[in-house]
């Protein structure tokens, strides 16, 4: 009796070095989240993670937790990304998996980072050395979504969220009425403040901040706070609004020029009628943000809707029926038969297959 297995070998180690890349989750930006474990004669004899930026990469990390550094000569580095070759905060890993004359080398994916892309794997081949690429590639790339969208598309990995009743308003019209309970009760609030932790930055138009007050921190959660950016067209915010607090930094977008008094808020100036999403975007990658949540509302999470400048929606669906307000967000229709996790009350939409 035997069973077929699916995952064949060097999925198995590719798929260990994704869970140990994990271990760095929200501490090694910029850098990628990277694992990496050594076998030898199928046994693992060394495993390690990137923790920190300008710390030692995954790579090193295996390395040095092997105890008998002979067996290297005999042994096969599982890495979830490309080994990097250039001299950057540390020296070059493909350098040191030479040095250790490791024979074999298994690699999730390549680096899209233009000092590496392809660089590490040629150096490794120089040298006689046997590469295998593109072991659970599509896992390894998703691992770091933000990584690769920042360095591929020159632009932040971008998340819509918002929340809407099962007739598709996000609010009533009037302020008066309060808003369902489901749509910011302490659950609802706190995976969101989860999921800003994980993001470098957090972006609302005008009007939410005057409608909402927020402070778009994590204090339901822990972790960083993103950096605050906030469209205001007109410089209409006052310092009274918390988002002008000292809890993070913001970024003022406008189309006026002026200093800002807190020494925590920057302004940038943009032109408002001229395809602003791409303009924003712009500003965020020369900022080096690899990825932000827009948070609202309705016209500015539309705007980037319509200039297809973003990569996932998170969408907290309620049972409740409004019956009339503001109306949802509407994403194009080819999502709604497309990939969707559909849950009771949220519904993830990717704009990527
Ligand atoms: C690897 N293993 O664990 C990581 C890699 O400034 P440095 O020296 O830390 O280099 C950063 C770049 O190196 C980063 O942008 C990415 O291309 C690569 N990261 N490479 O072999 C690792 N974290
Ligand atoms: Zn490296």
């Amino acid at each position: 009796m035997y069973y077929f297995c699916r995952v064949n070998i060097h999925q198995k180690y590719i798929q260990r070095c994704i869970q140990l890349a994990k271990n760095g989750l929200g501490t090694t930006y910029p850098n990628p989240m990277v694992g990496s474990v050594i076998v030898h004669n199928n046994t693992i004899i060394g495993e390690g993670w990137h923790q920190k930026a300008g710390q030692p990469h995954a790579e090193v990390h295996a390395i040095n937790s092997v105890k008998n550094k002979n067996l290297l000569r005999e042994s096969t580095l599982y890495v979830s990304l490309e080994p990097c070759n250039h001299y950057g905060k540390t020296p070059p890993c493909s350098d040191l998996i030479v040095s250790h004359k490791i024979p074999k080398v298994v690699i999730g994916t390549t680096d899209p980072f233009v000092e590496v892309a392809g660089k590490g794997i040629q150096k490794l081949q120089h040298n006689s050395i046997e590469v295998i690429v593109g072991v659970l590639e599509k896992e390894c790339i998703d691992l770091n979504k933000r990584f690769f969208t920042f360095h591929n598309k020159k632009r932040p990995y971008i998340i819509l969220k918002w929340a809407e009743s099962a007739d598709r308003y996000m609010a009533p019209l009037t302020k008066e009425i309060q808003k369902p309970v489901w749509l910011s009760n302490k659950y609802s609030r706190q995976i969101v403040h989860k999921w800003r932790s994980e993001e470098q930055a957090i972006l609302v138009g005008t009007k939410t901040v005057i409608d909402d007050n927020p402070q778009l921190t994590t204090r339901d959660w822990y972790g960083n706070n993103p950096t605050r950016i906030v469209l205001d067209k007109k410089n209409s915010i006052s310092n009274s609004f918390a988002i002008k607090d000292n809890t993070a930094s913001t970024l003022i977008i406008s189309e006026e020029h002026f200093f800002a008094e807190n020494e925590n808020c920057t302004v940038e100036k943009c032109n408002f009628d001229n395809l602003l999403p791409q303009q924003v975007v712009d500003i965020l990658y020369q900022k080096k943000l690899q990825s932000v949540i827009i948070e609202g509302g309705k016209q500015t999470l539309q705007s980037f809707i319509d200039a297809n400048l973003w990569d996932e929606a998170r969408v907290f669906c309620s049972p409740v029926f409004l019956k009339n307000g503001l109306e949802a967000p509407l994403l194009p229709q080819k999502l709604f038969t497309k990939k969707q996790v559909q849950d009771d009350e949220l519904k993830l939409f990717f704009n990527y297959d």
